[in-house]
């Protein structure tokens, strides 16, 4: 079979939906980090803002680590399917907006040239929690991580995301052209605010001038970016190149459902995004909230919880009628911790969030949202906790889906097997299990230490450790199916103070 490209276009199957026009070759987006997230959203609102509003902007990805997006999308001169599954059936099209991929580590002074390039408008970033080089918990540059520390020590030949857009935007002042907006799109609260903090203490570090510069040139809109992507597996390949008629090496798979709120703060102008469904708004902070705290607080316990429970996706998780009360529990902790965003009702919100976690046609594994955990829980899940211990209000769904990551990344699963942990704190949750020789207070004790995480307010609560010990006693004598059968039935605001599920 041949290869997707634009060559092969014409030989598509006639119903398979595909760029009319010229591919677009106007102002520039570079997208730091170009996964699959990216590729089914910041692509799609761009591609569907040129063609209704006839502009032509264009996104070259850079890859931060490896090569393989380059290695599938080259031959196929950016070309991809984008697969979207209902539970009705998918649909497939072909999106062509993304026009170049760099690897950075092959050449990072190609990358530095693109950024410092005059057609470069915005630089958008989906570098994943991780990328960011922070310290999750106080939101400051981890001088500590190796990059960091490498690209202060080398600013010319950066390594991460902080590095490359400080090199960037200095090369740019130096050639007196204007910054560019950074976007981040990472489900990060305040993620423009933070990237912003990340980029000025860098930039102070090289030079104070330019870190002056910066802050007062350039924008970083916050902005709540929501779809479910999938990892993209064999079988979705093989399954699309029967439905097109080509062989498309990267297609993408994503949920009918998206959303995308943006803070419409941008120095150099932007697609319309808002012809492709974009809401701009003046702020961006409800949508965050909403966003990280009941869909991804929700993602995270249930892929824990679900994941010990031997279940391999959210829709199969959440067809257990057991981890399906247990979401409505704990939405019904986060709901009074969340500032509704203008019109929406977070109750019919949560019953939507329900559907889409239902949907068959989605496999979205419970050990890849696992991943990561320690840069994932402090907005997803503590931030909510806080909240609730600060009005004295109990938590125990809360507490049991955080301790269901404790129990996870213990790193054995309920049958005595070793699970894939992946984390850039693994080491440290190794050394924490071993330790603990599977002892719940002890386990508890290790992981609520862990101050980067849980930040020094949480880790020092003699409560929060034995809620925490409760449920990982529970959870290692008598498995999550169990735990959650014995979840008790009161309402989540009875009495104050954390309840331990079997208390
Ligand atoms: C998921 C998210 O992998 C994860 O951690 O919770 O990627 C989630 O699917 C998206 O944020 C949905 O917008």
């Amino acid at each position: 079979m041949e290869r997707l490209s634009p060559a092969t276009l014409a030989k598509l199957v006639p119903s398979v939906a595909r760029p009319a026009g010229a591919r677009p070759a106007g102002p520039r987006i570079v997208h730091l980090g170009l996964g699959a997230f990216a590729r089914a959203h910041l692509a799609v609102y761009t591609q569907e803002a040129n063609a209704k509003a006839g502009t032509a902007w264009q996104i070259v990805g850079v890859s931060l680590q490896r090569p393989d997006m380059r290695e599938a999308l080259k031959p196929q001169a950016g070309l991809y399917t984008l697969v979207t599954r209902a539970p009705e059936g998918p649909i497939f099209e072909i999106l062509d907006v993304v026009t170049d991929v760099l690897v950075a580590p092959e050449n990072p002074a190609a990358v530095v040239d693109i950024l410092a390039d005059a057609a470069t408008r915005i630089v958008t970033l989906t570098v994943t929690e991780k990328g960011y080089c922070h310290l999750p918990s106080t939101g400051r540059l981890n001088l500590e991580h190796p990059d960091i520390g490498h690209d202060l020590a080398h600013p010319d030949a950066p390594r991460s995301a902080p590095g490359f857009l400080v090199a960037g935007l200095a090369k740019r002042r130096a050639l007196g052209l204007p910054p560019f907006t950074l976007l981040s799109c990472d489900n990060l609260p305040s993620n423009g605010r933070v990237l912003r903090g990340l980029v000025l203490e860098f930039a102070a570090k090289v030079d104070p001038a330019l870190g002056a510069w910066i802050e007062s040139e350039a924008a970083f809109p916050c902005c709540m970016v929501d779809r479910i992507v999938p990892a993209t597996t064999p079988a979705d390949i093989a399954e699309t190149a029967a439905a097109i008629g080509l062989q498309d090496a990267s297609p993408v798979i994503g949920e009918p459902f998206r959303q995308w709120a943006i803070e419409d703060h941008f120095v150099s102008g932007r697609p319309a995004w808002e012809m492709a469904g974009a809401e701009m708004v003046t702020e961006v902070a409800p949508y965050e909230f909403m966003k990280l705290r009941m869909l991804n607080g929700a993602h995270s316990s249930l892929a824990y919880l679900g994941y010990l429970a031997g279940h391999e996706t959210v829709a199969e998780a959440t067809a257990d009628p057991l981890i399906a009360a247990f979401l409505e529990r704990l939405w019904a902790e986060i709901i009074p911790t969340v500032p509704a965003p203008p019109g929406v009702d977070l109750a019919i919100y949560a019953r939507r969030l329900l559907e889409r976690f239902r949907n068959p046609a989605i496999r979205h594994r419970t050990w890849q949202i696992a991943m990561d955990g320690s840069q994932k829980l402090p907005q997803r899940l503590l931030g909510t906790l806080r909240w609730r211990l600060e009005r004295g209000l109990p938590s125990p769904a809360l507490t049991l889906g955080i301790a269901g990551w404790m129990r996870y990344a213990s790193g054995q699963d309920e049958r005595g097997r070793p699970i894939d942990i992946r984390d850039p704190l693994a080491a440290r949750f190794a050394e924490i299990s071993s330790a603990a020789k599977g002892d719940a207070a002890a386990l508890a004790r290790g992981f609520l230490g862990l101050e980067a995480v849980f930040g020094t307010d949480l880790s020092a609560r003699d409560d929060l450790h034995s809620a925490f010990a409760g449920e990982l006693h529970a959870l290692l004598s008598r498995g999550a199916r169990q735990t959650l059968a014995h979840f008790p039935n009161r309402p989540p605001n009875a009495g104050a103070g954390i309840q331990r599920s079997d208390a």
